[in-house]
């Protein structure tokens, strides 16, 4: 087995989100990385792959999710899950802070770095290109494990529904999810320019990776009457955080003080995530923060965190077509979002 440190030197990046890893810096208390000993080629790094019907980055290898599916949980996992662009890496900021008593010093982020079902791999684009499992890492991690996945049910481990660890679904309006993520595809050259009324056409439709915004959200939602199911809404925290610290502390059997609340309310607030991984990159530490470092610069995960910034783009028609579409599907599901 390859440990982390055997490693140093070695650029290490995600596929997906095309994250530059540096292995410099010390990696203590970091799962051991394994790297497959067989290699891939550039042409599959800019591949795609669909499996049982949808698509996925390039990071999610099929193989990987046929293996994720006897993933052993334990029952203290703590799962986070959305579709893209919906407040994952906040939400993950809550959680660990809470785990850490509002500490951020004692925060553990090495988890909450990308996702079960994604490959870690090295020099991207290039043949040659080595990979590593994040799931792989994720069994040697230590407990309570912070797992992040955009995932559908469908293709979570099965062992999710026998030992019932807790999960933390999070969603956003779909009209500000599709703005966050258009503004994440521009910075990454291999989507191209997709000029804004094409790439709207493509989301609506449920045509990028994670397929549809709507089956994706709407199975969740029906999940949540089952006691390990928090469903949460972006906005709501927005609006109010403390009550949103609150209730996912609740669902974690968490009895933080009023002290622990406030300063996990305040650490996780846009602009001290911001600084956060400002700081994280300044003082280069571990691959697994300097991701948020090196992703399309210092606040990759952090951009404007506004409800309504969708106005900047819709044309009327087009918010017009997506109201319909959004009636359509969403009717009789009891499901709303605030939409500004
Ligand atoms: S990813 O790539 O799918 O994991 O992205 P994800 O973390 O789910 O979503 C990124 C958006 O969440 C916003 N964000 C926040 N908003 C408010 N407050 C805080 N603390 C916060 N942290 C992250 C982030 O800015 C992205 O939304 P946009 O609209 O692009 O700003």
């Amino acid at each position: 087995m390859l440990v982390a440190n055997t490693y140093s030197g070695h650029r290490v990046l995600f596929s997906h989100h095309h994250l530059f890893l540096d292995l410099m810096a010390t990696t203590n208390n970091i799962p051991d990385l394994e790297f497959e000993p067989d290699v891939l080629s550039s042409e599959v790094l800019r591949h795609r792959p669909v499996y049982e019907g949808m698509t996925f980055p390039p990071a999610v290898r099929i193989e990987a999710l046929k293996e994720l599916k006897t993933f052993q949980i334990r029952p203290d996992d703590i799962f986070i899950v959305t579709f893209p662009k919906s407040g994952t890496h906040w939400v993950s900021e809550i959680v660990s802070l809470l785990l850490a008593d509002g500490d951020l010093e004692r925060v553990n982020r090495r988890t909450t770095l990308a996702h079960l079902e994604f490959a870690l791999i090295d020099d991207v684009g290039k043949d040659g290109a080595r990979y590593c499992y994040m799931y792989k890492m994720l069994q040697n991690a230590d407990s309570p494990r912070v797992i992040t996945s955009h995932l559908p049910y469908r293709f979570l481990p099965e062992q999710l529904d026998e030992k019932k660890p807790k999960i933390i679904y999070v969603a956003r309006n779909p009209k500000d999810v599709f703005t966050s993520w258009f503004h994440f595809r521009k910075r990454d050259p291999r989507f191209g320019n997709l000029p804004w009324d094409e790439y709207f056409n493509g989301a609506i439709s449920g045509k990028y990776v994670y397929g549809s915004w709507f089956d994706h959200v709407l199975e969740y939602w029906n999940k949540r009457e089952k006691g390990n199911v928090l469903f949460v809404k972006y906005e709501d925290i927005k609006m109010n955080a403390r009550e949103t610290v609150v209730s996912v502390a609740k669902h974690l059997n968490l009895t933080p003080s009023d002290d622990v609340i406030d300063r996990v309310v305040h650490s996780s607030s846009l602009d001290e995530m911001k600084k956060m991984y400002q700081r994280l990159k300044t003082d280069n530490q571990g691959p697994f923060n300097n991701h948020y470092g090196n992703a399309y610069g210092s606040n990759s995960f952090v951009r404007k965190g506004k409800v309504g910034d969708w106005k900047n783009h819709f044309s009327v028609a087009e918010n017009e077509e997506f109201d319909r579409v959004f009636q359509e599907k969403m009717k009789d599901s009891g499901l709303t979002f605030a939409f500004e």
